[in-house]
C-alpha cells in the first residue's frame, strides 16, 4: 500500500472511498462533515438516517466506521468515522488510530482500493496536528489491507507539513 499526500479539499477528490470525520449522530455537522453533505447531496444524509433507524440506533461509537453512498461526490462510498475529542487528561490516541484501522477494514469489505482521508480530529475536536499526523501514519502503516493507495488530504500548509514529516520519518 502506498501513502500519498495532497494539499486540498477532500470533497474534490476522486477515489473509491472518501472518509468523513463525522460525529456519533451521523447526521452532519461542520468541517469536513458539513462539506461532504453539502457537496454530496441529500442521498448521503438519507442513508445515514436509515443507519440510525436500524443498526445504529445509539449512533456510531468513537473509533468505529460505517459506509454509505457518496452521492454526487467523485467516489463510490463515504466511510464515516468518529474521531475522539482531544483530551489533556486522558490518552485517547488508541481511539484515533482505530478510526484509520476501522475505515480501512470497511474499505476492504467494500473492495475499495483507493481511500482518501482527512486529518481526523484535528479541527473541531482539537487534536494537535503533529501528534494526529504521527498517529494517522503509524495506524495506516501497521494495518493489513488490500487498499492500494491511502491518500491524506490536508486542508492547509501546516497539516501538509506535519503529515509529510511523519510519512518521511516512519
Ligand atoms: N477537506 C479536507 N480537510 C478539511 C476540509 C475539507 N473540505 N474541511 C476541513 N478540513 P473537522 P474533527 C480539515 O473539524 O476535528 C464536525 O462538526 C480541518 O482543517 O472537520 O474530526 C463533525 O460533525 C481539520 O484539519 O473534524 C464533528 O462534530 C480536519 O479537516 C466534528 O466536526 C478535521 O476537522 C469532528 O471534528
Amino acid at each position: 500500500m502506498k501513502i500519498t499526500l495532497v494539499h486540498g479539499d477532500l470533497t474534490e477528490q476522486h477515489a473509491d472511498a472518501l472518509v468523513n470525520a463525522a460525529n456519533s449522530s451521523l447526521l452532519g455537522g461542520g468541517g469536513v462533515d458539513g462539506a461532504i453533505h453539502r457537496k454530496g447531496g441529500p442521498e448521503i444524509l438519507a442513508e445515514c438516517r436509515r443507519l440510525r433507524a436500524s443498526h445504529y440506533g445509539r449512533g456510531l461509537a468513537t473509533g468505529h466506521a460505517v459506509a454509505t453512498t457518496a452521492g454526487r461526490l467523485h467516489a463510490r462510498w463515504v466511510i464515516h468515522t468518529v474521531g475522539p475529542v482531544h483530551s489533556t487528561e486522558e490518552d485517547r490516541s488508541p481511539l484515533l488510530a482505530s478510526c484509520y484501522r476501522e475505515s480501512l477494514r470497511v474499505a476492504d469489505e467494500l473492495g475499495a482500493r483507493t481511500v482518501a482521508f482527512p486529518a481526523i480530529s484535528t479541527g473541531v475536536y482539537r487534536w494537535p496536528m503533529d501528534d494526529a499526523a504521527r498517529i494517522a501514519v503509524e495506524a495506516v502503516r501497521s494495518t493489513q489491507t488490500a487498499v492500494e493507495e491511502v491518500r491524506f488530504v490536508l486542508f492547509d500548509e501546516r497539516a501538509y507539513a506535519a503529515f509529510a514529516e511523519w510519512v518521511g520519518n516512519l
